[in-house]
């Protein structure tokens, strides 16, 4: 179905006080009026030599139970938290700066109390604190599917009850109207775009074939088939037996609650003419799946994008791990709900980049409509009960932030 990118409405103003306070900042800017509560502890993303950060290091404990690995603690292997450090509600962003960044926002910790931070052997930083009263949890998630797919399941196993999970990434613009700076949110879902390896062994075990056959070499460059040049694989597919280089996972959606309040927020935030809704692409890698090109490389890419846009012409960005996020959400059981949302930093289409200058203050304004919906989402505390270890029997829990 043909379907252009929707656009979101702003709530109308006004509505209760509450909502005015909310609506206060525009754009939030990197260093706020002293007015503001949290100004002073906003900060930018490079050198924040006051945030304790716990390092643990190259050490590794003794892991128990190969089948989900956790230490005496219950500390998981690759995110190194337990149960009580991490919050239900799950801001999940791309850098270590960007999740100390976005730590500005949440409200300040009690006399004498700090806000939860911990960096675990591989480099993922959980910090937990609230936002807005409600407890909240920021964990940088690094690059690619395979580490969302670490920080989905090492969450929902230190986590009781129901959660929510947002991404908040920077992207690709694919086509308009999604432009340089906008928030572009993922609700019409994902789709996930996956380099087919096979398709480069079948052309050149075809390129053997002819070769120990005696015949002349189709490609004619002088015996590897995936050397051959053609433009975007139209031709080569026909030859690695229909086989296409990119294979592409159909469509799974985001959770329809997260995606009305998400565009609610970000359009109250930057206001709707820089918030796009549409669909996403997930890419395993930041080259060749997302079709950028070049000559070191046989890729056959070059009319990647056009195809995926003609297939979905609501594809309004490309990433990196929205559709892992995505996936795992719809085989959680009914126990995560989820969404992304990202940062136009380039234009596809035009080949713009962002000036990174101005990064900051839209990472700070899309956080602050990721926090905004996080804490206004109802979530089930009850259901469902999680077995994915033996950290899921009961005992009394101490949060970090109580
Ligand atoms: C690539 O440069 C990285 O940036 C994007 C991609 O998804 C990938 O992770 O997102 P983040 O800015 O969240 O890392």
């Amino acid at each position: 179905m043909l379907t252009a990118p929707a656009r979101t409405s702003a709530r109308p103003a006004g509505a209760n006080a509450d909502l005015a306070k909310r609506n206060a900042p525009v754009l939030m800017p990197a260093c706020k009026a002293p007015s503001d509560p949290r100004s002073s502890t906003v900060v930018r993303a490079q050198g924040t030599p006051e945030l304790p950060i716990a390092v643990i290091g190259r050490h590794k404990p003794t892991y128990k139970n190969a089948n989900f690995p956790t230490d005496a603690e219950g500390r998981t292997y690759h995110l190194g938290t337990k149960e009580g450090e991490v919050a239900p509600r799950i801001l999940s962003v791309g850098s270590v700066g960007r999740a100390q960044l976005l730590s500005t926002l949440l409200d300040p910790p009690a006399a004498g109390k700090t806000l939860f931070h911990r960096t675990s052997s591989r480099g993922f930083l959980t910090i937990t604190g609230r936002y807005e009263g409600e407890p909240v949890s920021i964990v940088s998630t690094h690059m690619g599917m395979p580490n969302m797919d670490f920080v989905v399941r090492e969450n929902r196993a230190v986590v009781r009850g129901q959660m929510a999970i947002i991404r908040l990434g920077t992207c690709g613009a694919v086509q308009r109207p999604a432009k340089l700076g906008d928030l572009l949110i993922a609700s019409h879902g994902s789709i996930g775009i996956r380099r087919d390896p096979d398709y480069w062994t079948l052309l050149d075990s075809e390129s053997s074939l002819e070769h120990t056959n005696g015949h002349k070499q189709s490609n004619g460059s002088g015996g590897n088939g995936s050397a051959n040049g053609h433009a975007n694989g139209h031709s080569g597919a026909a030859a690695a037996g229909g086989r296409k280089p990119y294979a592409v996972a159909l469509p799974v959606p985001a959770d329809p609650q997260l995606a009305a309040l998400l565009s609610e927020e970000a359009a109250r935030v930057v206001g709707a003419a820089r918030v796009v809704q549409g669909l996403n692409a997930s890419a395993d890698s930041f080259y060749s799946s997302q079709g950028r090109t070049g000559t070191d490389f046989d890729d056959r890419n070059e009319g990647l994008l056009g195809e995926l846009v003609a297939e979905h012409p609501d594809l309004v960005s490309l990433e990196m791990e929205t559709f892992q996020l995505l996936d795992l959400a719809r085989c959680s059981r009914g126990s995560i709900k989820a969404i992304g949302m990202c940062v136009a930093l380039a234009e596809r289409y035009s080949n713009a980049f962002l000036e990174y200058s101005k990064l900051e203050e839209l990472e700070i304004a899309g956080g602050t409509a990721a926090l905004r919906t996080l804490v206004r989402v109802p979530l089930d505390r009850q259901a469902p009960a999680v077995a994915t270890a033996d950290i899921a029997e009961e005992r009394a829990v101490q949060y970090v932030w109580d």
